[in-house]
């Protein structure tokens, strides 16, 4: 394992990529090899659900043929979101400096991992984001792209956050990041968890940094993006937008 460096010669430190799965029997060793060819001095965190499809053998095995690839087992399906808190937990705990956010899908694809990393230089927060200039969406249905596109105009209107893509899930946070927003304390899950964990790094002047991605629709398995994940993330967000105004009304008025 040693640290990242990029051209630019600027450290970054050891980069730990987090993969939450939940049934990605296709997906999974398809994904971690082209991340360890992507970003070799990247370790590979997989932190499964205990998939009834087996995803959570496919990790072992992997994780047994790489000493860079390890493997969180989770009890049940608990959500997107409370993955990734015990995965950012995992990358604290084990002294990680940068922890990344990736599907095992192949949405986010491990060549652009370097684009990210490179942006954290000069960054605490870098999104992956499909909808600034140069980034894009493949093989969506017109469906799925409108609700993208809807919901995050109004996330942007709702909570005033000036970001172009606050629901994407491909990010790099620093150490110190994850130290400031309080992660544990995220009960949002799917969409809305992107969102939150935007809104409360933007709440604590960090430094949050959009780059360029090609997102692409997965090929293989089954997305488990559901009515009620939308419906959580308009509901929460209608929420924190109304507490937030009415909040600043009272401190001024
Ligand atoms: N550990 C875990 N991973 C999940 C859960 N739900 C979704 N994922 C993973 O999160 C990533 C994104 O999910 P996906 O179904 O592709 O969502 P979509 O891209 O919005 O359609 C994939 O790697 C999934 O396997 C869950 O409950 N637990
Ligand atoms: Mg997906």
């Amino acid at each position: 394992m040693t640290d990242v460096t990029g051209d630019s010669g600027t450290d970054i430190g050891r980069v730990l990529v987090i993969v939450p799965t939940y049934n990605e029997k296709d997906n999974l060793e398809i994904i971690a090899r082209r991340l360890r060819a992507s970003v070799p001095s990247a370790d590979l965190l997989i932190a499964d659900d205990n998939s009834p499809d087996g995803t959570g053998d496919i990790a072992d095995t992997l994780a047994a043929a790489d000493p860079q690839v390890h493997v969180l087992h989770r009890p049940g399906k608990g959500g997107l979101g409370a993955a990734y808190i015990a995965g950012f937990r995992w990358a604290l705990d084990h002294g990680y400096d940068v922890a990344v956010e990736m599907d095992a899908d192949g949405s986010h694809s491990p060549e652009q991992l370097p684009r990210l990393l490179d942006a954290l230089r000069d960054a605490d927060l870098v999104l992956g984001s499909r909808y600034v200039s140069g980034g894009e969406v493949k093989n969506w249905p017109l469906s799925r792209k409108v609700l993208s596109v809807g919901g995050n105009t109004y996330v942007r209107t709702v909570l005033g956050l000036h970001l172009r893509d606050a629901t994407g899930g491909y990010r790099a946070f620093r150490r110190s990041a994850l130290e400031k927003i309080d992660f544990a304390t995220v009960d949002s899950q799917g969409y809305c968890f992107q969102v939150d964990l935007a809104w409360r790094a933007m709440r604590k002047g960090l430094r949050v940094v959009e780059v360029p991605i090609t997102f692409i629709e997965r090929e293989r398995g089954q997305s488990k993006m559901s009515r009620s994940i939308v419906a959580e993330a308009l509901w929460r967000v209608t929420v924190w937008g109304a507490a937030e105004r009415f909040g600043r009304k009272r401190a001024t008025g």
